[in-house]
């Protein structure tokens, strides 16, 4: 059984097989963890439920064997069948209020969000955190609307109390000044994907991401709940060095007003 809600999403690989080069994606996924990468989502597009499933419980194998949180993207029915820790839905797959009811309250719910109120309706909806969409434009997806940018990532961090992953065109050049905006995490596809040296570029922006953590825009919010590794309670504000974001669970429900900055 998975369940681990509390999970850390400081340096999130979304995986995408066809960037690797001809690389095993089971190959790329362990030297990124070896790197770093606290989180590892399988993102598969176009792959048969079976090979999907298949794939899904392998990268379960190696995230299991490392302690590190796996999701999978789009499909509850996969992430149930290979155990994975949560599952990630967009705005035009499985509404999210439907998914928490299929994977029930532990496994972890996350929601990418283009807006402040898509952001809250994904919380409303029972979202454990909420990825924006996106940050910087991106080659690795085209279909994202017009780019966040800094400014509106930063408020969209301050619309919700739950830990807030960025993502889109993040690279080592531009990560401390994301992390800077009060996310819990960086969320990358092709940065890590398409690296020669895969370790050592997840090593690159592991270290920016704990250095940067809280550096500037949203100030620190102090942690409440202890982790291995200090966790840092709800919301995405974290104090610097954290490890483990606390999500939330049956009975933590906090008011949107508790964000208020
Ligand atoms: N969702 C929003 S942007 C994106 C996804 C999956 C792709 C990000 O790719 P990259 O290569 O890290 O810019
Ligand atoms: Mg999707």
């Amino acid at each position: 059984m998975a369940g681990n809600k509390r999970f850390d999403p400081t340096l999130y690989l979304v995986t995408d097989r066809r960037l690797g080069g001809g690389r095993a994606l089971e190959e790329i996924v362990r030297a990124a963890i070896a790197g770093g990468v606290s989180t590892v989502q399988l993102r598969e597009k176009d792959l048969s439920t079976r090979e999907f499933v298949a794939l899904a419980r392998t990268l379960r194998e190696i995230t299991r064997e490392a302690g590190v949180t796996f999701i999978v993207n789009d499909r509850v029915d996969v992430a149930l069948a290979a155990d994975a820790d949560g599952v990630h839905v967009g705005q035009d797959d499985m509404p999210a209020a439907l998914a928490r009811r299929l994977i029930g309250p532990d496994r972890i719910l996350g929601v990418t969000a283009a807006s402040e109120d898509e952001a809250r309706r994904a919380r409303a909806d029972g979202a454990d955190y909420v990825g924006c969409n996106a940050v910087f434009a991106t080659p690795t997806k085209t279909d994202t609307g017009p780019p966040l940018g800094l400014e509106g990532l930063r408020r969209l961090v301050r619309a919700v109390n739950i830990p807030v992953v960025a993502i889109g065109g993040i690279n080592a050049g531009n990560a401390a000044e994301v992390m800077a905006c009060g996310v819990a995490g960086i969320a990358v596809v092709s940065a890590l994907m398409t690296a020669p040296d895969v370790a050592a570029a997840a090593r690159q922006l592991r270290a920016i991401a704990d250095g940067s953590r809280g550096a500037a825009g949203i100030p620190a919010r102090p942690p409440t709940a202890a982790a291995p590794g200090g966790a840092v309670g709800e919301g995405g504000a974290a104090a610097p060095g954290p490890r483990a974001v606390k999500v939330r669970g049956a009975g933590e429900m906090k008011s949107e007003g508790e964000r208020a900055r």
